[in-house]
């Protein structure tokens, strides 16, 4: 690696201690990131200013889900800056068809709407569900609702956070977009009940990450699907954090053998180095959208449709699918084997797991700085509920090093 500007070079003099303080005075405080200010990365391992290594057991939300600087999507997205980088959707770019019969194969569903962020497909679902249900639905104008489900996570524009349960994501941030109705997550009797003849869409995630990676009980997806097909309602899946392999299957709909109308990706879909998001959905939802009703500067932009590409590339071979799902077994068995030694419950599907931590040793924070000490990055979420999403490409050895140290913590 070479250093070879000055402005570099000055970042790289200064200590984790000056840079968290720099930080600290001149950007917003939206976050309260644990005290690690990562330098560089390769696979499942990071490394701090001061040469520190952690294994990464978050992976950007699963962003990472290739691990950090995958050799195939580093290439391509280099290959990709030597040719053409942006164009805007006033023109083509070579890179976008191939990138949307990628994603069509991977679904098995018919359009793609490429976007950046997740936030930005959730909300461009929001619209192409309400258009539906006007052109298609019939429902009188301005009339549509969309059924969400409670403890949702869905991102953090004003539309998304006026329908979160989660006071502080949502409070100070009003007035809110009306046409949203909550109901209880895995509840097929409440979601029935709210479904009626102005509903555009159910819209939920197939399981719910910030609310502690929970699981739906078996059925309740298939139930999601027969209710919207019976009344003849959108069925939207949010699979931005649950996608692309992290649960063991291409989509975490899949172990239901459940089909959306409409898939949400994002995270991993930019492989880690570009935000790529998508709404995948059938051919007669999307085709309600026509020129000037919506899009993005830099959706299906060509750098994004390359390294989204190689993402999917990468999932064909179902390679990281039967990895996250082997060595989620051995994730599930090592938290079975804390049961009781520090661990309350836990939840896990594939590579992915909610563990809520006996409060009497600590929040999840304090556990997330006492791994973070032994080399471990995780992040909590609400109270004593912590969570590990390491990257796909993880290896067995350090998927139980990291569970031994777990151990270490909790006890
Ligand atoms: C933050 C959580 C993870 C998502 C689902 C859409 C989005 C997200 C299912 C929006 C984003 C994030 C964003 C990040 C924290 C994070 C998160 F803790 F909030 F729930 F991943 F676990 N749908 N999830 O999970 O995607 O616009 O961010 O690209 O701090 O907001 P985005």
């Amino acid at each position: 690696m070479t250093l070879d500007s000055p402005a570099r070079d000055a970042a790289r003099s200064r200590s984790s201690a000056e840079l968290i303080r720099a930080e600290d005075a001149v950007l917003a405080h939206n976050y309260h990131p644990l005290p690690v200010v990562i330098a560089r990365a390769e696979g499942a391992w990071v490394q701090d200013v001061e040469g520190r290594r952690y294994l990464d057991m978050l992976a950007g939300y699963s962003a990472l889900n290739f691990g950090h600087r995958h050799p195939a999507l580093v290439a391509a997205a280099h290959r990709q800056l030597d040719e053409l980088t942006l164009t805007s959707r006033a023109f083509r770019n070579d890179r976008l068809a191939g990138f949307a019969e990628g994603l069509a194969e991977l679904t098995g569903l018919d359009l793609t709407l490429p976007m950046n962020t997740g936030a930005e497909a959730v909300e461009s679902a929001i619209k192409v569900a309400r258009k539906w249900a006007y052109d298609v639905k019939g429902v009188p104008p301005d009339q549509a609702t969309i059924v969400v489900a409670a403890n949702n996570f869905h991102g953090r524009t004003t539309t998304i956070v006026g329908f979160s349960s989660d006071p502080v994501a949502r409070e100070g941030f009003g007035p809110f977009a009306p046409g949203f109705r909550v109901v209880p997550y895995n509840d097929l009797a409440a979601l029935t009940d709210a479904v009626d003849e102005t509903t555009a869409a159910v819209l939920i995630e197939p399981i719910q990450g910030e609310a502690g990676v929970l699981i739906p009980d078996e059925g309740y997806l298939m139930g999601v699907r027969e209710l919207t097909l019976r009344t003849g309602t959108l069925f939207i899946a949010d699979e931005i954090q649950s996608g692309l392999g992290r649960t063991g299957t291409t989509l975490a709909v899949d172990y239901e053998g459940v089909r959306p109308d409409a898939v949400l990706l994002g995270k991993a879909l930019g492989g880690g180095i570009v935000p790529v998001s998508a709404v995948v959905a059938r051919r007669d939802v999307l085709g309600v959208l026509h020129p000037g009703e919506h899009g993005s500067t830099f959706g299906g932009n060509p750098l994004a449709a390359a390294v989204g590409s190689a993402v999917v590339d990468l999932l064909r071979t179902g390679e990281f699918q039967r990895r996250a799902a082997q060595l989620g077994e051995v994730l599930r068995a090592g938290l079975a084997e804390l049961t009781g030694k520090g661990v309350v419950a836990y939840r896990c599907r594939g590579l992915w797991a909610g563990i809520d931590v006996d409060p009497a040793i600590g929040t999840g924070r304090e556990i997330s700085e006492r791994l973070m000490q032994e080399g471990v990055l995780v992040k909590d979420t609400h109270g004593s509920t912590i969570r590990l999403a390491p990257p796909l490409t993880i290896t067995q050895e350090d998927l139980e090093a990291a569970l031994a140290t777990l151990a270490t913590v909790l006890t």
